[in-house]
């Protein structure tokens, strides 16, 4: 069941970033009106959306006079408007450990393979298929931690036991990102038992790229 919320997400199907925001929205049970920058065509870069987000990148969060950039910052605003279900776990070291898987995949591996890293090194002339093998190192560097920090919790389904935490929210879209840029996953067992949980649950299903409106 989804609840209206009186707010606006810009996103893009593809943007991994803007899939942590769907899959937080879905657990909360809203569903804000959505509005699409194709970042493919150049869109975030158009005068139209820069005035809205300086930073041309989405996500992008227009809540009243709230205006919000930063996929972390929109949902840990979404978990203390929200409270229910929470998104971090219980304790305050669980919520650090939450943390640190999250960021791992949004400080270490996302900005590197970022679409306008990419696009600078095509720009140096750096061809498609190194390309995809410099995006493959980061996201491998970064899922080598995240699974040794996963075997150390041994929890599961989720990171932290039964209920989703913000570290999976961060782990699913990176997965999917993973598998855009051909990354062998199979070293990566507790990784993937954490998308096979996700993708019964209907917030992150829901959220999916290719089950956006502007999905191509
Ligand atoms: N740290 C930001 C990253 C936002 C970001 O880089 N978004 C990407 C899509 S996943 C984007 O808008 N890229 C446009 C570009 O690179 O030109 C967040 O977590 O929201």
């Amino acid at each position: 069941m989804t609840n209206r919320l009186d707010a606006v997400l810009y996103g893009y199907f593809r943007s991994t970033a803007a899939y942590r925001v769907r899959i937080a929205l879905g657990l909360k049970g809203f569903d804000p009106v959505s509005r699409f920058v194709h970042l493919r065509k150049g869109e975030q870069s158009e005068p139209a959306y820069r005035t809205i987000n300086p930073a041309g990148l989405v996500p992008y969060w227009i809540e009243g006079d709230l205006h919000l950039a930063q996929s972390l910052a929109i949902i840990e605003y979404l978990d203390e408007m929200h409270p229910q279900p929470p998104l971090l776990p219980k304790t305050p070291a669980g919520r650090a450990i939450a943390r640190e898987i999250s960021l791992v995949v949004c400080c270490d591996i996302h900005p590197i393979g970022n679409l306008r890293v990419l696009n600078r090194l095509t720009e140096m002339g750096v061809d498609e298929t190194l390309r995809a093998r410099w995006s493959q190192y980061w996201i491998e560097a970064g899922f080598e931690a995240i699974e040794r920090r996963l075997e150390q919790l041994g929890a599961g389904p989720f990171s932290f036991g039964e209920e989703p935490t913000l570290a999976d929210i961060c782990i699913v879209p990176q997965i999917f990102n993973a598998r855009r840029f051909g990354v062998d996953l199979s070293p990566y067992p507790r990784i993937l038992a954490i998308e096979t949980s996700a993708s019964k649950m209907e917030a992150f299903a829901r959220s999916e790229p290719g089950r956006q409106p502007d999905a191509e």
